[in-house]
């Protein structure tokens, strides 16, 4: 009987061991959380399609983390991340996010903006005048721009800094 007190003792709290690991989600090294989501700056400066590349190619004691360039979906998330890169760099430095005008502007009117982290576009902070697909070239999303320090659509060959995003892990 006693036996069976200490089995039932150890079972109920391994459940509440469970219970208090699934909700503490973590984020590699290095990484910042926010909500369910880890975001990390990185400074430096390559292509927009670069960017997006290198994110994919981050990896945490050697499993690879597959993340994107960051999707931003709020007006609280904008400014965490120009928070962040604001800690990592001292000003409101212009940086690569990953938003995208998909299918090279041949939708017609109306520009078809994507986040290549698959999530949907349920949020835009773009400078007024923008975006302006200025040259007819523009179609790569960039942070922290002139003055407003919102978005600007700017040509994807620019070389910058950029944030990448990953789903926070049990
Ligand atoms: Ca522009």
């Amino acid at each position: 009987m006693a036996m069976l007190t200490v089995l039932l003792l150890l079972s109920a709290a391994f459940a509440l061991g469970d219970a208090i690991s699934s909700g503490n989600r973590l984020c590699p090294r290095g990484w910042t959380q926010y909500g369910s989501r880890c975001f990390m700056f990185v400074k430096t400066a390559r292509t927009w399609p670069e960017a997006e590349a290198s994110c994919l190619l981050s990896t945490e004691i050697c499993i690879s983390l597959e993340a994107n360039l960051a999707s931003v979906h709020s007006s609280e998330e904008a400014q965490f991340l120009q928070g962040v890169v604001f800690s990592e760099t001292g000003e409101f430095t212009p940086t690569w996010i990953g938003g995208m005008e998909a299918f090279g502007g041949l939708v017609g009117k109306g520009r078809l903006w994507i986040w290549s982290d698959g999530s949907k576009f349920d949020y835009q902070n773009w400078n007024q005048e923008e975006p302006n697909n200025n040259g007819g070239r523009e179609q790569c999303i960039v942070m922290n721009f002139g003055g407003e320090q919102g978005w600007n659509d700017l040509e994807c060959g620019n070389v910058l800094p950029s944030v990448c995003v990953v789903e926070t892990f049990d």
